[in-house]
């Protein structure tokens, strides 16, 4: 037998071992498929393959919004909401690369520190590295290993809203967008895009002046706003129900009715 063969055995065997664990829900497993995702690796694509037939019932949600709205923030209240529920938690945020180093801000995960020690929490930082559309390029491909490691929810950061960032309506079930106010004539440039992309709207920052004459202005145009002041958690049970009940119209599974 030449060597090649062989090693292309090995590499079966290989692949088969990593689809196993990230299959029996495996972080380390689950971090290493996404990076070989992310270098476009023959090994991920292969594995990937093998992952084509594994059940999902993971309700995926994509939070958007202008940069600074909150959506850390928020994430970061979900998360906890449903862990309280006894959900596992995937959280995949898309950091805007650095032109110079090629590497993504770690602000989120930073911020998200407070779950760092949970196992039923998995984050992970992807960089855009210049790519347009809000996503980074392995994002549907790691929100798909996340799905067959059995995570209940999928939670997918990505920045701002607008003409390009609509990439989010082919990964995620159920999209928010995230606005604050003061953001004036930005909110006004949104409107659009927000109709475009979100299934619900939340005015975050609540607390700030100004939060009721745009949550005002908001609902002329969104069927669905909720007022959240995420640092304090105000707010976060209403957006698991709205969340719930637009996964349960589009007969997905209903995390928070559990
Ligand atoms: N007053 C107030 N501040 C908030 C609230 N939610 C978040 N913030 C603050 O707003 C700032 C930005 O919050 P992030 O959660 O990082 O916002 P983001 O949308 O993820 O930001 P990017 O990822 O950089 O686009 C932080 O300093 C938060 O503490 C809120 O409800 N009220
Ligand atoms: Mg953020």
């Amino acid at each position: 037998m030449c060597g090649s063969s062989l090693q292309t055995r090995h590499d079966r065997r290989n692949n088969r071992a990593l689809v196993d664990l990230v299959k029996a829900g495996d972080i380390r497993a689950v971090s290493r498929m996404i990076t070989l995702l992310e270098n476009q690796e023959p090994d991920g694509i292969a594995a990937l393959l093998q992952l084509s037939s594994v059940p999902r019932h993971s309700a995926v949600i994509g939070i958007t919004g202008y940069p600074g709205a909150g959506k850390s923030t928020l994430i970061d209240q979900l998360v906890a909401a449903y862990r309280q529920q006894g959900a596992r938690v995937g959280v995949l945020a898309i950091d805007i690369s650095s032109p110079l180093t090629g590497g993504a801000i770690l602000g989120d995960r930073i911020r998200m520190q407070e779950h760092a020690l949970d196992q039923g929490v998995f984050m992970r930082s992807m960089a855009t590295r210049g790519r347009h559309g809000g996503l980074a390029r392995a994002t549907r491909e790691a929100a798909i290993v996340l799905m067959a490691a059995g995570y209940d929810v999928i939670l997918i950061e990505t920045i701002g809203v607008g003409q390009d960032e609509v990439d989010i309506l082919d990964v995620a079930q159920t999209v928010v967008a995230v606005v604050a106010p003061g953001l004036g004539d930005e909110v006004q440039a949104m409107k659009a895009g927000l109709l475009e992309v979100a299934h619900i709207v939340v005015l975050n920052k609540g607390d700030l002046p100004g939060a009721d004459m745009t949550l005002r202005d908001l609902r002329e145009w969104c069927p669905l706003v909720l007022r959240t002041v995420s640092v304090k958690g105000e707010g976060i049970p209403e957006l698991v129900m709205a969340i719930a009940e637009h996964q349960k119209m589009l007969g997905l599974r209903d995390q928070a009715a559990r």
